[in-house]
């Protein structure tokens, strides 16, 4: 049971918008920073939301693959950043012009956020490298959009597996992934850190200059 100063560091989430089609997006207009949950169809995102948010059924989640249809954004408080839970790619079992539907939403959502500041790539700590992952870590390189690796489900996972995994993404994406575990909470603190640090870095460059410690003229 997490005592009562963990509860009042947890930021806390609160659901800003539900969009399911292209003209709700462009209309959406938001213009807060955004972190977007990406990943293949179960790996976690949306429990991996609910678990940072210390909350149960903030975000819908399902044992069937498929559950997110729509692009939900979360204001992280007191930061003032969004978390976006994004439908999952990857999952063959739809149909293929409600897959195209999804794929378009995921890529049009990527393509026209200005404000999409990062985006947290999730991985099934249990799965090899999927062509997929490897694309999608492709687009957010081509892009400079940093990218912040997570190895979902590792109470799922032995040690070693982990390992190998986090290996593996470290090589690809240029940093150390997060490792975490929606069920034990495992990593949820780190995970915290570096999205919270990404979420900051949208205020920077204004203050950056401010801050560089430069003498002032009188
Ligand atoms: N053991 C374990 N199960 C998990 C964990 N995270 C998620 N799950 C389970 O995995 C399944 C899928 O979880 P979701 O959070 O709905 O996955 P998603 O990535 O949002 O899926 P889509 O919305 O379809 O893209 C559910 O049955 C969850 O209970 C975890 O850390 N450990
Ligand atoms: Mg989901």
């Amino acid at each position: 049971m997490p005592d009562q100063s963990d509860k009042k560091n947890t930021p806390s989430l609160e659901l800003l918008a539900t969009l399911y089609t292209l003209n709700q997006l462009e209309s959406a207009a938001h213009d807060l920073p955004q972190i977007a949950f990406a990943g293949r169809s179960n790996v976690g995102k949306s429990s991996l939301i609910n678990a940072l948010a210390r909350r149960k059924t903030l975000a819908k989640v399902s044992s069937e693959p498929g559950k997110t249809r729509s692009v939900n954004l979360f204001k992280v408080h007191p930061d003032g950043f969004c978390l976006t839970d994004l439908p999952g790619y990857g999952y063959a079992r739809r149909g293929q012009e409600e897959r195209k539907a999804w794929a378009a939403l995921i890529q049009r959502y990527l393509e026209h956020t200005p404000s999409l500041r990062a985006l947290a790539l999730l991985i099934d700590c249990r799965i090899p490298t999927q062509e997929s992952d490897r694309i999608m870590a492709e687009f957010a390189r081509a892009r400079s959009l940093p990218v912040i690796g997570v190895l979902t489900k590792a109470d799922k996972c032995r040690l070693q597996e982990r390992a190998a995994q986090a290996k593996t993404w470290e090589r690809l994406l240029g940093d150390k992934p997060v490792v975490v575990s929606s069920v034990t909470r495992m990593g949820l603190d780190e995970l915290w850190v570096r999205l919270r640090e990404a979420g900051r870095t949208a205020e920077t460059p204004l203050n950056a200059e401010i801050s560089t410690g430069a003498p002032e003229h009188a």
